[in-house]
């Protein structure tokens, strides 16, 4: 699936560890995709993720068959073979993870070398030292505190996506402790959309369904 920077409006990311008790992946996201969601990105990491590559695999491909009835991109986090193999629309990279240019060559050599690539940047330190060279699009935060991943970088708040938006032609997701009634705010930045995880998993049903449209409407890079 072609790039296209309205993807990043609403856009949930969601791996095994993320889910609250009770909630189902595939249910979480389907949800999510009939609310409007305009992208979705599997992330399988941190403690009380799957670390068995095969149930990895099994639910990716699930998730590539979702998301495709919804003509969604899919994207994997940091795992260049896991989204090779179920032909993922898009790969997400942070700073620590594999080298872009390593990552570009194999995704260039696929079957499948149209891969879309996302990298996290945090400041204007890191967007300096990042080979922007073949990047889609830029993730961005965390805006406010997060309880969803460990390591996170420090808070940069609406300044530093600001500082980020202002410092690049590419389109910006804004990430990190951020939710559905930050829209506007993050709108007025510059930036493109929302990535979220708690969000998500908080919202009910008929929170998603009014929500997302919402959001939608309000970026309109
Ligand atoms: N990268 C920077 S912050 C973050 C990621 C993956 C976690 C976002 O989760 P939440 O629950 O929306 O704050
Ligand atoms: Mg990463």
């Amino acid at each position: 699936m072609q790039f296209s920077s309205k993807m990043l409006r609403s856009y949930l990311i969601i791996g095994t560890k993320d889910l609250l008790a009770g909630q189902d992946l595939l249910e979480l996201v389907e949800t999510a995709l009939k609310a409007g969601t305009t992208i979705v990105q599997y992330r399988e990491k941190g403690s009380g993720a799957i670390k068995n590559y095969a149930d990895k695999l099994a639910l990716a491909h699930q998730l590539k068959k979702l998301t495709l009835k919804y003509n969604v991109p899919l994207v994997i986090d940091d795992d260049l073979n896991l989204a090779l193999a179920i032909q993922a629309d898009g790969i997400h990279i942070g700073q620590s993870d594999q080298t872009v240019s390593k990552i570009v060559d194999q995704i260039k050599l696929s079957t499948n070398p149209d891969m879309f690539i996302g990298l996290s940047v945090s400041n204007l330190t890191q967007l300096g030292n990042s080979d922007l060279t073949n990047i889609s699009y830029l993730g961005s935060g965390p805006i406010k505190t997060t309880s969803s991943k460990a390591d996170a970088d420090p808070v940069i708040g609406l300044k530093g996506l600001t500082d980020l938006v202002t410092a690049t032609k590419l389109p910006i997701v804004a990430i990190g402790g951020v939710s559905f009634t930050d829209a506007k705010d993050i709108a007025r930045t510059g930036a493109c959309g929302l990535a979220m995880i708690s969000a998500f998993t908080h919202a009910k049903v008929t929170e998603l369904n009014t929500w997302i449209p919402k959001i939608n409407e309000i970026f309109t890079k």
